[in-house]
């Protein structure tokens, strides 16, 4: 595997779930496959699940690891081509990312949107940038546009935890205060639609996702019709994608927190959420305490899809 950075990249998708399942029950078996290997980890945002889970997803096979957070202590870097670069930018991406290639054997790169351009979020500007120009293996630690290790644990967790062969899986918007990207619905829905689940996505109006993510998935507009009958219920917050109003907040109705009263709806659903989660804004505390909830399980598994996906990784080297 060369790039990571939608579910399409990891082929069969049963195969890769057995693969990550496999991994889980014993997370040492490959630990020679890594040796002298060196994973650089690229940070743009703030992280905590994906910093120490993918770091250690590759000390689990063996290999060093470096992570690097480009705005603490690495020069500020220009990311166009062609500008003359008198203001406070150092070092042009252009230099840098052949440089961090030298040092290392596979890269994860973390780069939001910036909610400046919608095509340079859209087109993945920086994330491409990392496959064209480092000469190593690339995957997504989030990029602009996707999540694929948050998804691949999520996907992971629903089959640990599934009842029925063909679960109904809701997503969710919920408010928060600030504007988020999409990369995490976006990979979710890229997932679920390629699962053996019902998926359906529901969000107040004028918050519809990519139709290159969405695809075929049923969008339901009531909150509590979606949620009837749901085995599981991932919510997450997202800023509006469609134009004129990409990036903004159009809603921070509290009538769409998940709620004891909104699991009531659910055939005994499970919670998920991908962390970090602001209470009582996108789900009540007594919802995220309960025993339907599995946010740490969840989180866990990210170590499982991470180590699934650099395993690959190592073996196309
Ligand atoms: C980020 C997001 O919504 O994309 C990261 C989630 C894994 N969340 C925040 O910035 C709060
Ligand atoms: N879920 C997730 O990616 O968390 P971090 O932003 O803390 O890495």
């Amino acid at each position: 595997m060369r790039t990571y950075t939608n579910v399409k990249d990891l082929g069969n998708l049963d195969e890769a779930v057995k693969e990550a399942l496999e991994i889980k029950k014993n997370r040492f078996a490959y630990k020679n496959l890594g040796e002298n290997k060196t994973l650089l980890m690229v940070f743009f945002n703030s992280s905590l699940r994906t910093r120490l889970s993918t770091q250690k997803a590759g000390m689990n096979l063996g290999m060093n690891t470096i992570v690097l957070d480009i705005n603490q202590g690495a020069w500020k870097l220009e990311t166009e081509r062609g500008v003359i670069m008198d203001g406070d930018k150092t070092e042009h991406i252009l230099e840098a990312i052949p440089v961090m290639g030298s040092y290392c054997d596979i890269i994860g790169v973390r780069a939001f949107a910036q909610f400046e351009n919608k095509e340079d979020d859209y087109n993945e500007k920086i994330l491409n940038q990392f496959i064209k120009y480092s000469g190593r293996p690339v995957f997504s630690m989030e990029a602009a546009t996707g999540h694929p290790l948050q998804a691949f644990a999520d996907l992971i967790t629903i089959e640990e935890y599934k009842k029925k062969d063909r679960p109904k899986v809701v997503l969710t918007w919920a408010p928060h205060p600030k504007a988020l990207p999409q990369a995490v619905p976006n990979s979710f829905a890229d997932f679920m639609n390629e699962a053996n689940v019902e998926f359906v996505i529901t969000h107040p109006k004028g918050y519809e996702l990519d139709e290159k993510f969405v695809r075929g998935a049923k969008v339901e507009y009531d909150q509590n019709k979606a949620l009837e009958g749901a085995d599981f219920v991932y919510a997450k917050n997202w800023a509006a994608y469609t134009d004129p109003n990409y990036g903004q907040i159009l809603s921070k109705d509290r009538a769409w927190t998940v709620s004891s009263e909104k699991m009531a709806l659910t055939d005994n659903g499970f919670f998920m959420h991908c962390l970090p989660v602001r209470r009582n804004m996108i789900v009540t505390d007594d919802v995220i305490e309960s025993p339907q909830s599995i946010v740490i399980p969840e989180a866990a598994n990210r170590e499982i899809s991470a180590q699934t996906v650099i395993k690959r990784m190592l073996e196309s080297l």
